[in-house]
């Protein structure tokens, strides 16, 4: 299975509101395969589907290291069912608005019920970048990109940014960082 194209900043796709998977059938499993390749192609810890194009409520998730094993977790029409009232920041990426940064405040701790590649219903407990990832990633189910939650100064900027470099056909460039390492989210001070 070869990796997909990415949709980038400033598509209208990247705003749909995904459709719920009906059964998890070959064509389900074709495209989590698909997105497991981009992902791990692109060096990101998950994918929702729509990033590839298609509006479908599924995402893969990968947060083992470099010379870890692999830990592929499949969310199939996930659903936050709890949330805690604790809060964690963390400096988010999206694989969509290359090489963008910005802290971003989320739950500290979420429940998640969902289906796996079988079709079977499970349900998940998260904390850390696991909760993380999984609220970025489900937002993107739902049309929302991590700049929504900084300010409209901020994200205003990026967005004319990207419009401008899609008009002549390129990826915006920023400062440079070092590639990120799987920090620890901080734990916000109620
Ligand atoms: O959905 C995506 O765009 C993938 C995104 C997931 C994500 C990263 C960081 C915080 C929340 C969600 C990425 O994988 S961006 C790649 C990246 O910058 C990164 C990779 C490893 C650790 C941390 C960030
Ligand atoms: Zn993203």
């Amino acid at each position: 299975m070869a990796a997909s194209p990415l949709v980038y900043l400033p598509d209208s796709k990247l705003r749909l509101v995904s459709a719920p998977v009906e059964r998890v059938d070959d064509e389900v499993k074709a495209l989590v395969a698909t997105m497991y390749e981009t992902m791990y192609d692109a060096a990101g810890i998950g994918l929702a589907a729509i990033q590839i194009g298609v509006a479908k409520r599924v995402v893969t998730i990968d947060l083992a290291g470099k010379d870890e094993a692999p830990q592929p977790l499949t969310l199939i029409n996930p659903e936050i069912v709890k949330a805690s009232d604790e809060r964690q920041v963390y400096d988010e990426g999206c694989l969509s608005i290359p090489d963008y940064y910005e802290e971003v405040e989320r739950p500290a701790r979420v429940t998640v019920r969902y289906l796996d590649e079988t079709g079977a219903q499970k349900e998940i407990e998260a904390d850390g970048l696991l909760a993380v990832c999984i609220q970025h990633e489900i937002d993107h189910l739902n049309g929302v990109l991590f700049i929504d939650h900084i300010s409209r100064l901020k994200r205003d900027r990026v967005v004319k940014k990207f419009e401008k470099a899609r008009a002549v056909g390129e990826l915006p460039s920023f400062p440079r960082r070092d590639k990120r390492d799987r920090a620890a989210p901080e734990t916000v001070e109620a």
